[in-house]
């Protein structure tokens, strides 16, 4: 039986769809998947390997604590990237400002990486999934410039590139470029990812709701409401059933709801008036997986690929996954 095709067999096929590709991208998705490797490394061995541990004593702009592997992640992936061209700047959760790569590149990479290096990290000590996020934009500012925070603030639909690296019971890179999601797992003897989930669509609809509960009285009553109708109940006779996932780590959430079905909500709440997630390396990059796989994704109101950011921090509510869940829960809202 022939064997599955790599990560790297794939890029080419895909790079060879489009004929004046010089192959930047290609580069770019390999630099990502070597900085994933190696944050694996890293996650893997956690409890092992001292100082990796823990929290440290800092906080990130946000104002949450930084665990050690949020800052080790970080820097991961700016060295994987310090030394190419591809990318003329980084935006990351860890980092309040634009991190400008060394002078000898800035200037000649066309695209910019937004990153959360390592979402939901407050869970690597109990060894629940985590996972790195990132969105990739072409630059508008002049090639051969310095990289300036209008390239960073682009609309969601303007990313030519988004996906995850989600380090779980096995270690997968999911991701897009605008013809659908594809999924590829790591073969831990051999470091190599096989593509494993072609072409991957979320169900229409599907047997799990994730929210934290617990903040449920802080939530506005719509979303109160919705979260109450996806309760065991009596629908004119018909059990509508779902069962209640939250694992505190967005990236391992989405991915059951992506390959399940499901929806994922953080509502706007009297202690995160927006949310808490942020809009350009969390729900931006998510909504465009979801699309890409004929999902939906939302920020109550409106699609979150056409909200255009004024903040690189900003953070926005999301609801998103299958179709008609988010369906269901707008129609909760029109009611
Ligand atoms: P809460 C992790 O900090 C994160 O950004 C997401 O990965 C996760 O879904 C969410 O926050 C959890 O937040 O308020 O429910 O603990």
């Amino acid at each position: 039986m022939k064997r599955l095709i790599t990560l790297g067999e794939f890029i080419i096929q895909q790079q060879s769809e489009y004929p004046g590709a010089k192959g930047e991208m290609s580069q770019l998705l390999s630099a990502l998947l070597v900085a994933g490797k190696m944050i694996n490394h890293q996650v893997q061995r956690a409890g092992l390997n001292e100082g990796v541990l823990g929290a440290t004593e800092a906080e990130n702009v946000q104002g949450e604590t930084q665990q050690k592997l949020d800052i080790l992640s970080n820097n991961i992936i700016i060295e994987a990237f310090e030394r190419r061209q591809e990318v003329c700047g980084i935006a990351s959760e860890e980092n309040e400002k634009v991190v400008l790569l060394e002078k000898k590149y800035k200037e000649s990479g066309q695209y910019v990486l937004l990153i959360d290096p390592l979402d939901g990290s407050s869970n690597i000590d109990v060894t629940v999934s985590v996972g790195t996020i990132f969105s990739i934009y072409r630059r508008v500012s002049p090639e051969g410039s310095e990289s300036v925070l209008q390239d960073f603030l682009q609309a969601g639909h303007h990313q030519i590139a988004a996906g995850y690296i989600i380090y779980g019971s096995s270690t997968m890179m999911v991701y897009s470029t605008g013809n659908g999601v594809n999924g590829f797992t790591m073969d831990p003897g051999t470091g190599v990812f096989f593509l494993t989930h072609p072409n991957l669509k979320i169900p229409e609809t599907g047997p799990y709701y994730s929210v934290n509960e617990g903040k449920m009285h802080l939530f506005p009553p719509e979303y109160q409401e919705y979260i109450q109708t996806c309760k065991i109940q009596e629908n004119k006779g018909k059990k509508k059933l779902f069962d209640s996932r939250y694992t505190g780590s967005l990236v391992a959430d989405f991915h059951r709801n992506l390959l399940k079905g499901g929806i994922y909500l953080y509502p706007p709440s009297t202690f995160h008036p927006n949310g808490k997630l942020r809009l350009l390396y969390e729900c931006n990059p998510l909504a465009f997986l979801a699309e890409q796989a004929g999902g939906k994704a939302i920020n109550g109101k409106e699609r979150i690929l056409d909200l255009v950011p004024t903040e690189l921090h900003q953070r926005c509510p999301l609801v998103i996954g299958s179709r008609k869940m988010v369906e269901d829960f707008e129609a909760t809202l029109d009611q």
